[in-house]
């Protein structure tokens, strides 16, 4: 089967004038939401301020754009927030004098190739994380006429290790993830419409293992997260046009398992993936947002996963990205669904871990194009600012929230043999798990932190790295690194 889309004249012709038309409707958009706010009745009902709060002013150089993808990655010592540009540039943005700022090298803008997901992961093991982004050439799904990206930092600038390999197929596709293979740390690449890629690095060489691991199908690939378990890692792929797949580890391999797990979903268009620990028990559940269909709790059990999708969650919307964090650090953790109000009015949503919808303050954003999101503590502040690309049918510029508390929060962030960080690492403390995420939500990639709110040191931490080494510590501050044991 084939999408490869072939653009009739008329049709370029009319996306021309839907995007000056967008762009006009973006300035109105803009102007509408100056002064009047487009809180609306969101605002907590309750009279409690535990909800997001905007603090977009303090993004400077933040021009309408379409956006896709985000991801928190870490050069040089520092976390930075990767943004993808389609039909604009990258831009790779630090945090400096009270502000977020826009701190891109030259080559990392690639203005022309229509980027949709990033993903930064050490490949080549010499402790900085490379940044993979995702190209699509304007292609919706099937063959493109770009090669993705693959960034690796070379005496201080940004080599792209694609531009002379042929390991890159030509496919699109939307979500790229940093996943611990047998072969060692990986991109994973959910391709539309083409064969998915898993890209790794052996002797100074890229090699695609997917097809190795019978991982290389088709289908409308959507979205990626990968499952810590048992000192291994499994992966979790969200697909449209087709079942989803999750592949669990065995050994030296993987078995594909969606359909006996009760995954699959065959008619549900996944979007958003993601894993936390509902009801803190320690181990990992999953949460998906389907396209205009119903969205889903999974909770994990002993043998496969077990529907708990509460009724507010279900609803339907135009679902986009999803994210699980504790915002507020009361120790609980909720989380956040980002609609595209491309059609409609559609704003975004805040549960807590059940599912049940809590108020979501000034992040409703009921007329934002949301796409893209990631979550980190930018600022170093100890709470997690969220940050969202818009696109898709028209330009906005990013925002950026987080919700105001004087509570305590331990941040923790294991450190792979390369001393990168150890991406899919298992974090336990006080009996709740965290992941140190790969790539989730839909496009995006979180920070490469474990962050738990309302935990205060001295506490007792277990680290399960993605190989099976573990490390207990007991730590005496807020904010630590940890590593390998044989680093
Ligand atoms: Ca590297
Ligand atoms: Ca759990
Ligand atoms: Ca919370
Ligand atoms: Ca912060």
């Amino acid at each position: 089967m084939s999408y490869t889309v072939k653009v009739p004249k008329r049709y370029v012709l009319i996306a021309a004038f839907l995007l000056v038309f967008s762009i006009a409707v973006t300035g109105l958009y803009l102007a509408g939401s100056e002064g009047t706010g487009m809180v609306e009745d969101l605002m907590a009902q309750d009279g409690s301020d535990n909800s997001f709060v905007d603090i977009s002013d303090k993004i400077e150089d933040n021009p309408s754009l379409r956006r896709y993808g985000l991801a928190s990655v870490k050069v040089q010592g520092e976390t930075r927030i990767f943004v993808t540009g389609y039909g604009g540039p990258n831009a790779l943005m630090k945090w400096e004098d009270g502000g977020l700022v826009s701190d891109t090298p030259e080559n990392l803008k690639d203005s022309d190739t229509n980027a949709i997901g990033a993903a930064g992961c050490d490949i080549d093991g010499d402790g900085q994380e490379e940044i993979y982004v995702l190209t699509t050439g304007d292609q919706y799904g099937g063959r493109k006429d770009t090669r993705d990206r693959l960034y690796d930092l070379q005496n201080g600038s940004w080599v792209d290790l694609f531009e002379d390999s042929s390991v890159t197929n030509r496919y699109s596709g939307r979500s790229v993830a940093c996943h611990y293979s047998p072969q060692g740390y990986s991109f994973f690449v959910a391709r539309y419409a083409g064969p998915m890629q898993m890209i790794t690095m052996n002797d100074n060489s890229l090699e695609d293992i997917a097809p190795r691991y019978n991982m290389d199908r088709t289908t409308g690939g959507r979205s990626i997260v990968n499952v810590p378990r048992n000192g291994s890692v499994d992966l979790f792929v969200g697909n449209e046009r087709g079942q989803n797949f999750y592949y669990n580890r065995t050994g030296d391999g993987y078995e594909e398992i969606a359909e006996e797990l009760g995954l699959a979903d065959v008619s549900l268009p996944a979007r958003g993936v993601m894993v936390y620990d509902r009801g803190e028990d320690g181990d990992l559940d999953l949460a998906v947002s389907n396209w205009n269909s119903e969205n889903k709790i999974y909770s994990r059990g002993s043998d496969g996963f077990t529907d708990v999708t509460s009724e507010d969650f279900s609803s339907r919307g135009p679902a986009r990205s999803l994210m699980a964090e504790d915002f507020d650090n009361d120790g609980d953790t909720s989380i956040y669904l980002n609609n595209i109000a491309s059609r409609q009015k559609a704003p975004n949503r805040f549960f807590n871990s059940r599912g049940e919808e809590i108020p979501i303050g000034d992040a409703s954003e009921p007329q934002g194009l949301g796409t893209g999101a990631t979550v980190t503590d930018i600022n170093g502040d100890g709470t997690l600012e969220m940050v969202l690309a818009h696109g898709e049918t028209g330009s906005q510029p990013l925002t950026m929230y987080k919700i105001p508390n004087d509570n305590p929060s331990l941040r923790i962030q294991p450190l792979w043999k390369s001393g990168a960080p150890a991406r899919n690492a298992l974090v336990k403390v006080d009996g709740k798990v965290k992941s140190v995420d790969g790539g989730s939500g839909y496009l995006n990639q979180m920070e490469p932190w474990a962050h738990f709110g309302n935990i205060s040191a001295p506490v007792n931490v277990t680290v399960m790295f993605p190989d099976g080494r573990q490390k207990s510590k007991k730590l005496q501050n807020q904010r630590v690194t940890i590593e390998h044991p044989e680093r």
